[in-house]
């Protein structure tokens, strides 16, 4: 029999609801353990799916053999003969331990089994995702009025400053986190994709780009809006409706079935053609759930499918360097007929 041994925390949670950082678990065909220690057991006991045993390992570092026998009892129990190990995520350190105290076992790699699993999205993990993002747009609502005052009154603000909002907005709106760094980039700022936020403070004729996102429940959303500025020059309005043409078109025609890398093309092609595709320096989109970024990707490099009930982001962009940049950014749920847009902030 083959044992998997999950080591990845978003595996985890996605498999027990258990979100402590000490901890993995081990799914035999019949029955399914999470071994943690002491600073976790009562989490664990009043978090955890039904069915599912945990193992207390509190006193193993003291007494190694106490896992040890614990773990054979297990193994011998259920006959288990080859262990699956997550290679992407466990450590060699950690690795060898297992290996040490399982010295007759088989491995064979799993990664990306569980992954593949969490693609497909449920019913409930589609209204969570969906919740985060309404969270995200009630953010964005407050912060648009904050800039809005600020142009008007000419007091000051920095990029910082927006990026603290967004968390303590975040909060107020009743996510229980953000699910990355905001990125807020002033003016010429918004050409590097990644920006890293500063004490830049806002101008009044300065393009504004957001890109931000919370997490409800586990769940992450994603999105990213310009501010254009009161008056934006006739090339950032260009720039701009070539971006969003490109989005919605990709939007309107990602089917299950496509590979990655045909989504991708949907909004790159339309980029390339009105001579920009060398600005366009990133992949399309991604897939979003318990992590920032899932499977499947929006990319040249990746050829499997789209499928189903996943959901993605779609996320072109064109990078003017020492001007501006310009990217629009949604959530998306794969139907088989026209994706459902998750994503209700205005454009
Ligand atoms: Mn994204």
């Amino acid at each position: 029999m083959q044992a998997n041994l999950i080591t990845n925390r978003s595996n985890i949670a996605y498999l027990s609801n258990f979100t402590g950082t000490a901890g993995f678990m081990l799914l035999t065909p019949t029955k399914n353990y999470l071994f943690t220690d002491a600073r976790y057991i009562e989490r664990a006991k009043n978090t955890i799916k039904k069915g599912i045993k945990i193992i207390d390992v509190t006193h193993v570092f003291r007494n190694p053999t106490g896992l040890k026998s614990q773990w054979h009892k297990i193994l011998n129990k259920h006959k288990i003969h080859t262990l699956g190990i997550e290679e992407d995520d466990l450590t060699i350190s950690r690795f060898k331990k297992f290996k040490k105290i399982t010295p007759k076992v088989k491995f064979t790699n799993i990664s990306g089994e569980m992954e593949t699993k969490r693609e497909i999205k449920t019913a409930g993990e589609i209204r969570l995702i969906t919740k985060s993002q309404r969270i995200n747009e009630q953010v964005l609502a407050e912060i648009k009025k904050i800039i809005r005052h600020h142009r008007r009154t000419g007091k000051k603000i920095m990029e910082t400053d927006i990026v603290w909002k967004i968390k303590e907005l975040g909060h107020h709106f009743g996510a229980e986190d953000i699910s990355f760094e905001p990125i807020v980039a002033f003016g010429s700022h918004s050409a590097r994709p990644h920006h890293l936020s500063g004490n830049t403070i806002l101008k009044k004729n300065d393009i504004i780009l957001i890109d931000m996102g919370m997490k409800y429940r586990g769940y992450c959303s994603d999105m990213t809006r310009m501010i254009l500025p009161p008056k934006p020059t006739p090339k950032q309005q260009k720039i701009y409706n070539l971006v969003l043409k490109a989005q919605q078109h990709a939007i309107k025609n990602i089917r299950p079935g496509m590979s990655g890398k045909q989504a991708d093309t949907l909004s790159r092609n339309i980029i390339k053609k009105a001579g920009y595709g060398e600005k366009y320096i990133h992949s399309g989109g991604h897939g979003i759930g318990l992590d920032i970024h899932e499977i499947p990707s929006l990319a040249e490099s990746y050829g499997k499918k789209i499928r189903r009930n996943s959901i993605i982001t779609v996320e072109p962009g064109i990078y003017l360097e020492g001007e501006f940049g310009v990217r629009i950014e949604d959530m998306i749920l794969i139907t088989n007929s026209l994706p459902l847009n998750l994503t209700n902030a205005p454009r």
